[in-house]
């Protein structure tokens, strides 16, 4: 991989952030956008704007066929068996909030659900309003010291009660990646279904959604260099079928009348109103531009990054890292002892570098180890060896003034 042509492709990494060259370590939060894909979004308004699905007109037809392009490159990429499958949402959270939506209408009270420790809130809060509506229980798989869940308590906590699992393929705030096949088929085992939330993964790792056997897997564009505001839902043909609608509106009906409205097939029944057609249409091409540089590269290379920045990071006083299994993407969640991570964020954005601080929207994690956020450093494949110097000199700097 020769990175520094690849830097040519992300214009913004050229920026300065208060007269220093911008260190950009917060792609767990959201990932740059190489001209690539910035081309695709001008050519998509300079020559195909219209509305799709609805036009007999050219313009209309070809962005249409542009769009629905895209969805067969995102089930190529995912290996889902059918298009249809693949269905476009804003991004991971509305992913999620459809599916725990669907299934207010399939469970009963006293059913259980099943969620790990490690989760964002997006993957939380969602099922907690599923439980409220419908007398489900939900139940927390829970985590250790280094991070990694307790799967020994998990198969514990399985039993034909159990209707759903879900879980993070990586966690956002630690970077430790879940032994999801582990998870999938002991759920499967006891007859629940699985959701997958693989916003974290995505930018590191191409999922096999056949592979892995999984119900629902879902993942947002920004993550992985396509732009915010889309992402997608994979889920298994027989249970996209048996959940019920999301949204009401056009595009996701067969018929209405006012006695009766029968609704529109797959994938079509969950995308109601104008979608976000150019960012659909974008992903594709983030999804392109990844798989050129090619996932196996990206993920040895960023290998090579977190260990780097693991030992470097290490040497320093007092530095504690969150999240110390061997199976992790490249993302450090520390913090230095008596020093609020807010203000190492602070002063190390003072000398250009970003890096994300706070809970991470991920609260239980930084309630189990009795600590009020982190300072997380999340790395792409356009960063480089000599940026995480400059995180750690950063760093010091930070923890000699603020100590
Ligand atoms: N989920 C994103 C993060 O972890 C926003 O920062």
């Amino acid at each position: 991989m020769d990175i520094q042509k690849i830097r040519e492709d992300f214009p913004i990494l050229k920026r300065e952030i208060n007269g220093y060259p911008l260190v950009y370590f917060d792609n767990a939060a959201t990932s740059q956008t190489p001209k690539q894909v910035m081309d695709c979004i001008v050519d998509y308004y300079s020559n195909y704007n219209a509305n799709i699905h609805r036009g007999v007109h050219t313009l209309s037809q070809e962005a249409t066929d542009l769009y629905e392009a895209s969805r067969k490159k995102i089930q190529a990429h995912f290996n889902a068996k059918k298009d249809y499958e693949i269905i476009f949402t804003s991004g991971t959270t509305h992913s999620i909030n459809l599916v725990a939506n669907g299934f207010s209408a399939l469970l009963k009270e006293g059913d259980e659900l099943i969620v790990s420790a490690l989760e964002h809130h997006s993957n939380i809060v969602p099922w907690q309003m599923l439980c409220e509506r419908t007398g489900a229980v939900l139940k927390v798989i829970p985590m250790d010291e280094n991070g990694e869940l307790k799967m020994d308590v998990y198969s514990e906590l399985l039993s034909d009660k159990t209707k759903l699992v879900f879980c993070n393929h990586i966690s956002n705030a630690l970077g430790v990646i879940n032994p999801i096949e582990e998870i999938i088929a002991k759920a499967h085992a006891v007859g629940a279904a699985v959701l997958i939330d693989g916003a974290q993964a995505c930018p590191h790792i191409k999922p096999d959604v056949q592979a892995l056997d999984v119900d629902f897997y879902v993942a947002s564009a920004h993550k992985m260099c396509g732009p915010t505001g889309v992402g997608m839902l994979y889920g298994k043909e027989e249970w996209l079928k048996k959940l019920p609608p999301y949204q009401g509106g056009g595009e996701m009906i067969a018929e209405v009348t006012f006695e009766k409205t029968t609704y529109a097939d797959l994938p079509h029944k969950f995308e109601a109103g104008t979608p976000n057609i150019c960012g659909g249409i974008a992903f594709g091409a983030a999804i392109d531009y990844m798989n050129n540089i090619g996932f196996d590269a990206i993920l040895a290379y960023e290998n090579e990054l977190l260990k780097y920045g693991t030992e470097k990071l290490n040497e320093i006083e007092g530095l504690k890292i969150y999240g110390v299994s061997d199976k992790k993407a490249s993302v450090i969640s520390f913090n230095i002892e008596g020093i609020h991570p807010y203000d190492i964020g602070t002063i190390v954005d003072k000398l250009g570098v970003a890096v994300r601080t706070g809970h991470h929207c991920a609260q239980p994690i930084m309630d189990f180890f009795k600590i009020p956020g982190t300072v997380r450093a999340s790395f792409a494949f356009y960063n480089t060896k000599e940026e995480i110097d400059v995180l750690v000199a950063a760093v010091k700097k930070a923890s000699m003034m603020l100590s």
